[in-house]
């Protein structure tokens, strides 16, 4: 319903059904839900990569702006007539030389004017919401290399911001508006320690500039998820998904990691109109299945996969910079060893038991817990443990085998902000210390759900030299499971008012797995999704 404040009804041609897609971004497709209401296709202007890919309105980041604006209004620290301000990425070229690196925007501004262009600054009246975007005054020389030149107008309208001017005027123009305060981004990234990027101007200091306030306040806006933002989410989530059930169907033993990476990367890009994956993809084979984050520069996904293999493969596409993280591991061969499945199972068990659970008021650090006690039940059950799992428990031997924390929070960032706000501490345990979070879960909030039982050479070392954890560990079965490398199942999810909803859509159980890897051998039957999630 709130929505409705973006409508241009004059321009919408109310159709009985979906229209043709055409290639402009400005077109009709208009739909009416049964309810009335309208679909997201008539909220324009949108962004959109054409074919059958995502049509996202703009309107989307609107409704972020209100929402900040809303919560900013709330803080008794918020002076009357305050602008917030922010700077978007800027390009950059490989090291000393002119050689660009495609652009991708920062994501902060993004969240906020969903611009894809570099070089911009944006600025939000608090009390009124007006939004005012500055783009840069590009040299003639740009519309000879680069193509046509734009004004200010164009990025207007493409935006559908208030006002747009050049970055050259923006002394000037936030001057005119006579601010008590530019509120600036300044503020620790909990994941990488890095901290944001203040805007800064020519000119700037003739303002009284707060570089506290907004990082705490539009970190917590970015933690929840609007119904739109979640319609990418879904999208990206949907994208990944198949490309990730093309990976397992053109899967042989003999060839390289990196093969599928690239046909990771194909699928999103053709299928999906991804320019950008999430993070670096982790195709790691056989041992390498248990580097938490193989894939990077020192260890290109460069193997040649082989009879037996278990493939660790954690890949996500990004679309309009929202992203998606999703882990499948299977066997190369398309047939588990019975070591493989054992492990495979206690991980899918401690997945599903986690999705059982979650809803909002529950505790992240309480679902890794619960994602801990389920590996060490289960591997016991295997006999690679022996005793009592609530003295495993006590002694951290959960740890050892899934050192990284559960999950984290996803948005366009895949390790996404707000995961330690003020008053949320970080837990000093083995395992619990890694997690991106500790909040408790409110609905709308997105999060990936990746346990996993990792045979990691140097923590089995560890815990085989203290005694304390050593006395549960059978050694010599143990040395039987090294091979397996290791297990990860990654889903992400949205929390909801009762419980979660499941966005990634692969094979799951090792039925489903050998089944769709079989018929992908043979023909392209398609793996059904509702079926499978009804299960
Ligand atoms: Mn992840």
């Amino acid at each position: 319903m709130i929505y409705i404040a973006y409508l241009a009804m004059q321009d919408v041609h109310i159709m009985s059904g979906r229209v043709g897609n055409t290639p402009a971004n400005r077109d009709c497709s208009a739909e009416w839900g049964p309810d009335g209401r309208c679909a997201l296709q008539l909220l324009r202007p949108f962004f959109w990569l054409g074919n059958e890919t995502l049509k996202v309105p703009v309107a989307l980041f609107a409704l972020n702006r209100r929402r900040l604006c809303e919560r900013l209004r709330q803080n008794k620290d918020v002076q009357k007539n305050s602008i917030v301000l922010l700077q978007g990425g800027e390009e950059t070229q490989r090291y000393c030389t002119d050689t660009g690196i495609v652009f991708r925007q920062e994501s902060y501004f993004h969240w906020t004017f969903g611009v894809t262009e570099a070089g911009c600054f944006g600025a939000v009246d608090v009390d009124t919401g007006r939004s005012i975007l500055f783009v840069p005054q590009l040299p003639e020389s740009y519309a000879v290399w680069m193509g046509k030149i734009h004004p200010p107008e164009f990025f207007k309208n493409k935006y559908a911001v208030d006002e747009a001017h050049y970055v050259t005027e923006i002394s000037s123009v936030l001057a005119s508006k006579k601010p008590a305060v530019l509120l600036t981004l300044r503020g620790v990234n909990t994941d990488s320690g890095n901290v944001s990027k203040e805007a800064s101007f020519e000119g700037i200091s003739q303002f009284n500039v707060n570089n506290t306030i907004l990082h705490p306040e539009i970190a917590e806006c970015r933690v929840i998820k609007t119904d739109m933002e979640l319609e990418v989410l879904r999208y990206t989530n949907k994208i990944s998904s198949e490309a990730h059930k093309e990976v397992m169907k053109a899967v042989k033993v003999g060839m390289k990691e990196y093969e599928l990476e690239s046909l990771f990367q194909h699928y999103c890009y053709t299928r999906g109109g991804m320019r950008h994956t999430s993070y670096t993809c982790i195709c790691g084979s056989g041992e390498n299945s248990s580097v938490l984050h193989y894939g990077h520069a020192g260890a290109p996904n460069d193997k040649t996969i082989e009879d037996g293999d278990l493939c660790l493969f954690d890949m996500g596409g990004e679309y309009y910079c929202y992203g998606s993280d999703i882990t499948c591991t299977f066997p190369a061969n398309g047939k588990f060893t019975a070591e493989q499945r054992a492990v495979y199972e206690a991980v899918l068990k401690a997945s599903r038991a986690v999705m059982e659970a979650v809803k909002p008021g529950v505790a992240w650090p309480d679902m890794h817990r619960l994602a801990d006690r389920v590996h060490l039940e289960e591997l016991t059950r295997i006999g690679i443990l022996k005793g009592n799992v609530d003295d495993m428990v006590k002694v951290h031997l959960g740890a050892i085998f899934m050192p990284h924390g559960l999950g984290h929070l996803l948005g366009i960032d895949v390790h996404d902000v707000g995961g330690y706000p003020e008053g949320v501490r970080r837990a000093e345990e083995p395992g619990l210390r890694s997690l991106r979070t500790a909040r408790r879960l409110q609905p709308g909030m997105v999060l990936t759900i990746e346990p996993g039982i990792y045979f990691i050479q140097h923590l089995l070392q560890q815990a085989l030299h203290d005694p304390a954890q050593a006395c549960f560990i059978n050694s010599d079965l143990l040395q039987r499971f090294r091979a397996v490398g290791g297990v990860r199942i990654e889903d992400d999810i949205v929390v909801t008012a009762t419980g979660m909803e499941l966005l990634t859509c692969v094979p799951r159980t090792v039925e489903e797995i050998e089944a769709f890897m079989a018929e992908g051998q043979s023909s392209a039957k398609s793996f059904d999704c509702l079926s499978s999630q009804k299960k």
